[in-house]
């Protein structure tokens, strides 16, 4: 069982997110394990300080060193062989390799959220493993991005999906989009479902479905199709065959 252990002054920030969908029934499963730790259960002062003036001067306050630290010493208690991860904008980024490789090793994960101006970079320095960062924009602290980190990797670990929904199907699988899906009716406000979807011929289905995911990551994430080992002819080779099939759908291939 993977533990997840996040720390955060806004613990019903993480704990309602989780209470349906994939991350629920995982939890219920036992295949991973949620706990939430507020680091103002770790203060000892009359009125639960747990942020402080910046030495130095400056805009908003700064997470105290030691009930993070004390946050962190009980989170790890109990845990065979702790990572922890402090989400801020300065993280590494976060990609879906990056989850598939956290949900396949044995590592429990401590979640640090941080809340205004930051985290007293000594606690960072002695306590963090590594830094991470969800994307570039700004947030209001790390508790969405502690989300995503366990979502990404919940699904990743093997029976946390059922086979109807196998995470070897997603995007990202072999760094190519999705193409389009459809569904009933066939004929929607004027738009035909491609015919070659309708007709049963299975060889042909995943040609036109490979054809898709290829023009879709070219004009779409070009950033991801370089980084494949497709080549431009192979995307006019697919754009040639999808053309043989759509006709009316030429829509698909504006720019949006
Ligand atoms: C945003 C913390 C900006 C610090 C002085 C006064 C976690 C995040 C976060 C946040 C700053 C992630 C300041 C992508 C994110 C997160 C809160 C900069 C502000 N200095 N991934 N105020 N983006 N953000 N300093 O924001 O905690 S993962």
């Amino acid at each position: 069982m993977k533990q997840f252990h996040i720390i955060s002054l806004f613990p019903e920030m993480i704990q309602n997110f989780f209470q349906e969908g994939v991350v629920a029934r995982a939890s219920k499963k036992e295949l991973i394990s949620l706990e939430v730790t507020n680091p103002r259960d770790f203060t000892h002062d009359i009125h639960n300080t747990v942020d402080d003036k910046p030495f130095g001067g400056g805009d908003g306050m700064v997470l105290k060193p030691e009930p993070i630290t004390e946050s962190i010493t009980s989170a790890k208690q109990g845990k065979a062989n702790p990572y922890v991860i402090y989400l801020s904008p300065q993280g590494n980024l976060w990609n879906d390799q990056r989850a598939k490789s956290l949900a396949k090793d044995n590592r429990d994960l401590v979640l640090i959220c941080g809340r205004y101006a930051g985290l007293d970079q000594r606690v960072i320095d002695a306590h963090v493993d590594e830094e991470i960062s969800i994307g570039d924009y700004v947030l209001s602290g790390g508790e969405l991005g502690a989300c995503v980190l366990i979502d990404s990797i919940a699904r990743q670990i093997p029976g946390v999906l059922g086979h109807n929904s196998s995470a070897e199907e997603d995007s990202f699988k072999d760094g190519l989009l999705e193409g389009p899906q459809y569904t009933r009716p066939k004929e929607f406000e004027g738009q035909l479902v491609p015919e070659v979807l309708l007709n049963g011929d299975h060889k042909k289905i995943a040609e036109i479905r490979r054809a898709f995911k290829i023009i879709f990551t070219y004009r779409k994430r070009p950033d991801l199709f370089k980084a494949s080992d497709l080549t431009k002819e192979d995307y006019e080779h697919a754009l040639a065959q999808v053309r043989t099939h759509l006709g009316v759908h030429s829509a698909l291939f504006t720019d949006k």
